[in-house]
């Protein structure tokens, strides 16, 4: 090795200008001045939003964080599931790339052995990373992801869906329960609570994000910081006063639709589910989402105390979409049409756009490119996606690009379905199905296939192409 003295002088000027003590390894604090990020995750969140249009909602703090943000209309998850989506854009690869099409197995796949997941990378280059609630699966959390991780449940334990009224002391509290009735995809059932809501799950981890988020800011790192709430999955569980805003009565009976009832990962057998019962499960989905709102308040009333947002790139996004009845009677997640793959996203960024909506097509797997873009990280050359930078700067900006979905069976890739700005095309792994054209500005429900339509026919052939040549890609 050379000494000091017989480096060039010039080589040594550099090297003192451009390297800042603490900054030039891996695992050290991070440069000043990197924005932090905050990640709210809404279990099985849809667009059922004021700020989307559905104006029946009550969601004051959604609203709040709109006003702060780029709105994006037309977002899609890659796996319309709850573990298959995380792990995709947690890891930056899609679904087919990761083999992670269920929730049963870890979250890092063997084809993820290598992979570096974006809190990971985050926790690398010297963030403080925290997470609590579901951000990874229930019981599938990637533990080397960050500094601390908790599970947000108010005893600190695993806690599983169905089960949760039980496993948190809460079957005296049920005022009334129900589910949707006739077999109509995943069941839908719901439980008003007459209180309880702080044995709940969610306003525990707002509490905590709340506290990591004041920690993180004092840690004298950039904070990533991601917030995992369960509702408005199943079951549909709220205290009664999330319950009241939503008369029964005032709720429109979802339109069925006349198309065949889209196959799910959940099978039904009979569409038939009674008006009352269908207009008691979309209450207590919107109960739950406006239940969720509440939550979302406590960790925004943090950013606004701490005075945060001029540093903190904030998503609040739901992990996949969810029918509530308007496709063939279906109510669930897991197809591949809008409501399924078609997802809530807004990002509030400092210095870009804000209280505006953008209709460009974005992925989920753009998140990590994102990220490491706004907070000047490394590129990484190892990820899918792209940064939506420019059209966080300006949301009409041109924008050529297409968003799939996919969802599989017998651990195989199934549907896929290719999202433009105004079309969707869906494909069947099984040759026998014809493969399927709507036009989402015309029939935002998908009630009318097009695909043996003559005016439409080059469109077709354009987006068969386009899944031909994903196909080739990514399927194997
Ligand atoms: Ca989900």
């Amino acid at each position: 090795m050379k000494a000091p003295h017989h480096v060039p002088h010039l080589v040594c000027l550099a090297l003192l200008l451009s390297v800042s003590p603490g900054s030039s390894q891996e695992g050290r604090p991070a440069a000043g001045g990197r924005p932090n990020v905050l990640l709210i995750i809404a279990d099985d969140l849809n667009r059922s939003l004021p700020c989307y249009g559905q104006t029946l909602v009550r969601t004051p703090n959604v609203d709040r964080l709109a006003a702060r943000a780029v709105r994006f209309d037309r977002a899609y998850c890659q796996y319309p599931v709850c573990s298959p989506s995380r792990v995709s854009f947690l890891s930056g690869r899609r679904p087919e790339q990761t083999r992670m099409f269920g929730n049963e197995e870890a979250s890092r796949t063997p084809s993820l052995k290598d992979a570096v997941f974006l809190p990971e990378y985050f926790r690398q280059k010297g963030y403080f990373t925290a997470r609590v609630g579901k951000v990874f699966h229930i019981g599938r959390d990637v533990p080397e992801c960050w500094d601390v991780t908790e599970e947000g449940t108010p005893d600190g334990k695993v806690i599983y869906q169905p089960q949760e009224p039980d496993k948190l002391g809460l079957r005296e509290s049920i005022a009334q329960e129900g589910r949707l009735d006739g077999d109509t995809g995943e069941g839908g059932h719901w439980y008003r609570l007459a209180s309880a809501e702080e044995k709940l799950i969610d306003p525990t981890t707002a509490r905590r994000v709340s506290e990591l988020v004041e920690q993180g800011t004092g840690s004298g790192k950039p904070f990533f910081i991601a917030c995992g709430f369960r509702r408005p999955h199943l079951p549909w569980m709220a205290p009664e006063e999330f319950f009241a805003p939503y008369a029964p009565e005032t709720l429109p009976l979802p339109v069925r639709g006349d198309v065949p009832r889209p196959v799910g990962p959940v099978q039904g057998k009979s569409p038939a589910a009674s008006d009352d019962s269908r207009r008691a499960a979309l209450r207590a989905y919107f109960a739950c989402i406006s239940f969720m709102d509440k939550q979302l308040g406590r960790v925004l009333d943090t950013m606004d105390r701490l005075k945060l947002w001029d540093n903190t790139v904030v998503l609040l996004l739901g992990d996949n979409g969810y029918h509530l009845g308007t496709r063939g009677g279906y109510w669930g997640k897991g197809t591949p049409y809008e409501e399924s793959c078609g997802v809530p996203l807004l990002i509030a960024a400092p210095g870009k756009a804000k209280a505006t909506g953008c209709k460009r097509v974005v992925e989920y797997v753009d998140f990590y490119p994102t990220l490491v873009d706004l907070c000047g990280l490394p590129a990484r050359s190892d990820l899918e996606g792209r940064s939506l930078r420019p059209l966080l700067d300006d949301p009409a900006a041109p924008w050529e690009h297409a968003a799939f979905s996919i969802n599989a069976r017998n651990n195989q890739p199934y549907n896929l379905a290719v999202s433009t700005e105004r079309f969707r095309y869906v494909e069947h792994a099984d040759a026998k199905k014809p493969a399927e054209l709507y036009d989402l500005q015309a029939d935002p429900r998908e009630w009318s296939d097009l695909a043996g339509a003559p005016e439409h026919a080059a469109t077709l052939d354009a987006l068969r192409r386009l899944a031909a040549e994903h196909r080739r890609k990514f399927w194997r």
